[in-house]
């Protein structure tokens, strides 16, 4: 869900180009969490002079040709171009890129389209006006902006884009000319505007007004920032200024003026202010050079450095002079008082695509790698214990709960259905497995001595972190299994583990799918340890574990025969139906969603004990139908589910064991390695991923960018 950047140098002399480089290296990192469009918004020549914005849809690549072509040392044809460029693309002629800066902010975002279709006017930054007194780029839907654009324009006020985001932009002007004196300053404008906004949302703001300046803020869509700089910082942490009063109440709705807003008189500054941001005091006083960026996410700055500080739900965060600080809506919220500076753990390769042509390719081949990252340090494959840090002093409660309940989306839903026959099995605690907006539409009654287990690679879903806020209201224990460190996910549930599979760009989950799998085998293998009758069937899914890195790696070898595979026989298909029971349901649903969203073709997860309810009515020679059909106690029954398939001339493909001797000659076969039955699900999704794999790359899609999609969907 779209990506947001933006970049602050401090007394260090950057000329444009580099400035636009920066960001658009930044966006590029981002395109994975939305990409109709993009934009950047950057200074202009002089402090008064309106911010230059440079706006397209497609993707970075795009941007970056707009932005080449108004370059002052373009060619000739190339400023033509520009010059006959739409003008909502941007607002200047050429540019001068060699145009250096001491001190200097910019912002730049890709969008995931919610409100106006993509276009380089509905395209971020938006602005207040035609100067650009305000200017921001946001994340998120603000669900009350038709209100507040019908409120701006009984005072006169104009909109130009179909996008929620441009009111935010206008009230900010509304304000800033309503105030009487002018002297708020730019922390406590924003403040005020935020008080107005319903919805979810993360923002950076700049203006004419406060030049060198910007604002974020935060409020269920992530943001953090990073810092880069020569010195050591004094302390690796930043204040978190609390106003003087508590500021939450909305402007009031002033009566004579037909119910308009009103605004605050204004002080410029807050009577308390904690600190000077102690962390970037410098030895002798004097500004230092720094540089921040912020950004939606870590992958965009971890070229630069890897200090980061995370912003938590309405932190306003200001960067100017060479400080960042950090203010609270509320006086006491219960949060910290301050906010680490954090150092990063991922390194630049890893969000690098390598040798392979498509994130989603590597990570695909990462996960022999990524399960075994999942289990260091966790499984001991010689005393055969499991130990979850993260989970130590919640097991006693978790074993007495009285009921586990997993809620995810998507594919970590599908996580959660491969394991909840073992969960059961092994805690012998009933299991629900919801889906997280079903979940909340139905207003699922949950209780104090339930546990609560929320399934997300991003930990940045809003339905899941909206599912969990339910749960935390309710009293339930909240355990979070997260794949991105610092997210609100993993920093607003009670406990959780981190699934260690290293940062996951392709939008089709695959390697987060195999280690958010095992996580939670590990899970129920943790909370069973006290058990002596489940100690043997502990230890042979404790064995299994340890052979499925080399099992997987087996499979991968399968590549060029599952791609042939698909070329023959699904590349010209419309619909696809995948059918298994038991441990492979999962499975069946898992693949059909990653032939769904990346190659586009129709495809269904069938559960085979169904068949006779209703799907068989669609069998015939035409339909490819894919049968799950690996050893385990329902082999029986899944091969009179394809006895009946087959019956009605369907012409299975189907994954099976390599010794596995009763399978037809005349039926297609995907033979894999034989392991523990629980886990058996991690070998047979792998062919379901590469065929998912190939088959979008034969029907041309932009496997790394699926259409409509987005790796991160924070709205709900
Ligand atoms: C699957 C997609 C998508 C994803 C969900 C949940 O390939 O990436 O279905 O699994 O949107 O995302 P999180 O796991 O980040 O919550
Ligand atoms: N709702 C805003 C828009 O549609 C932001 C979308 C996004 O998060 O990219 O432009």
């Amino acid at each position: 869900m779209c990506g947001i950047f933006a970049y602050c140098s401090y007394l260090c002399e950057k000329d444009r180009r580099h400035i636009c480089e920066v960001l658009c290296n930044g966006l590029a990192r981002l395109e994975y969490r939305g990409y109709d469009s993009a934009g950047i918004g950057i200074d202009g020549d002089s402090p008064d002079s309106p911010t230059i914005l440079f706006k397209q849809v497609g993707k970075v690549a795009s941007l970056r040709k707009l932005i080449s072509q108004h370059a002052s040392d373009a060619d000739q044809s190339s400023n033509e171009a520009a010059a006959s460029d739409a003008k909502e693309a941007t607002n200047v002629g050429i540019v001068d890129m060699g145009k250096t800066f001491i001190t200097q902010t910019s912002m730049a975002h890709t969008r995931w389209a919610t409100h106006g279709q993509p276009s380089p006017l509905n395209c971020h930054p938006h602005t207040s006006d035609k100067t650009n007194e305000f200017s921001l780029v946001h994340n998120g839907i603000i669900t009350n902006y038709k209100e507040i654009k019908l409120v701006l324009e009984k005072r006169g006020y104009t909109f130009h884009t179909d996008t929620d985001t441009e009111a935010v932009a206008v009230l900010c002007k509304y304000i800033y000319d309503s105030q009487p004196n002018k002297r708020l300053n730019f922390t406590d404008l924003i403040k005020a505007v935020i008080k107005e906004l319903e919805g979810s949302f993360a923002f950076v703001f700049k203006s004419q007004h406060f030049p060198d300046e910007i604002v974020a803020a935060r409020r269920g869509s992530p943001l953090l920032v990073g810092v880069k700089t020569d010195r050591k910082l004094k302390v690796d942490f930043v204040d978190v200024e609390l106003p003087t009063a508590d500021t939450t109440e909305k402007l009031s709705n002033d009566t004579e003026n037909g119910g308009l807003l009103t605004v605050p008189g204004g002080n410029a500054e807050p009577k308390l202010r904690r600190s000077q941001s102690r962390a970037f005091l410098s030895e002798d006083g004097l500004p230092q050079p720094i540089e921040f960026f912020v950004a939606s996410d870590a992958s965009a700055v971890i070229e630069h450095t890897k200090r980061v500080l995370y912003l938590e739900d309405d932190d306003i965060a200001h960067i100017s002079e060479g400080e960042l600080h950090i203010h609270r809506l509320r006086k006491d919220d219960g949060l910290s008082s301050v906010r680490a500076i954090e150092t990063l753990e991922i390194e630049l390769a890893e969000i690098m695509k390598g040798q392979f042509d498509h994130f989603m390719q590597k990570e695909i081949y990462e996960q022999p790698e990524s399960v075994v990252n999942t289990m260091r340090g966790r499984i001991n494959f010689d005393s055969r214990t499991v130990t979850l840090g993260g989970l130590k002093a919640y097991l006693p409660v978790i074993r007495r709960c009285r009921r586990l309940l997993f809620v995810a989306c998507g594919t970590s839903y599908h996580s959660c259905i491969a394991v909840r026959p073992v969960f059961e099995e092994l805690t012998e605690i009933p299991v629900a497995v919801e889906l997280a907006s079903d979940f909340l539409d139905r207003k699922t009654p949950v209780f104090r001595d339930d546990v609560a287990i929320f399934v997300s690679q991003s930990g940045e879903t809003a339905d899941t972190i909206l599912a969990m806020r339910y749960c935390l209201e309710r009293g339930a224990l909240c355990l979070g299994v997260v794949n991105t460190v610092g997210s609100t996910l993993s920093r607003e549930s009670h406990a959780g583990i981190h699934i260690n599979a290293g940062p996951e760009i392709g939008v089709a989950s695959t390697k987060a799918y195999t280690s958010q799998y095992v996580a939670l085998v590990m899970m129920a293998l943790q909370l069973s340890d006290d058990s002596i009758s489940k100690e043997e069937r502990r230890q042979q899914i404790i064995d299994g574990l340890h052979e499925i890195p080399a099992q997987i790696k087996g499979v991968l070898m399968m590549d060029k025969a599952l791609q042939q595979l698909a070329k023959e026989t699904l590349a010209k298909e419309k619909s696809l139906l995948i059918m298994g029971r038991g441990y492979q349901f999962a499975t069946c649903l898992e693949g059909a969603l990653k032939i769904k969203e990346v190659s586009y073709m129709h495809s269904e997860g069938i559960l085979a004990g169904e068949l006779k309810h209703g799907p068989l009515a669609l069998i015939d020679e035409h339909l490819p139908v894919i049968f799950i059909m690996t050893q385990d106690s329902l082999y029986p029954k899944v091969q009179s589910a394809l006895a009946q398939v087959t019956a009605r001339k369907g012409q299975p493909i189907i994954i099976c064991n390599d010794d596995d001797t009763t399978i037809s000659e005349q039926y297609r076969t995907i033979r894999v390695p034989l392991t523990v039955d629980c886990l058996q699900g991690l070998i047979n999704v792998l062919p379901l991923q590469l065929l998912s794999y190939h088959l979008a790359i034969m029907n041309g899609v932009d496997v790394d960018f699926p259409r409509n999609l987005a790796k991160s969907v924070t709205v709900e």
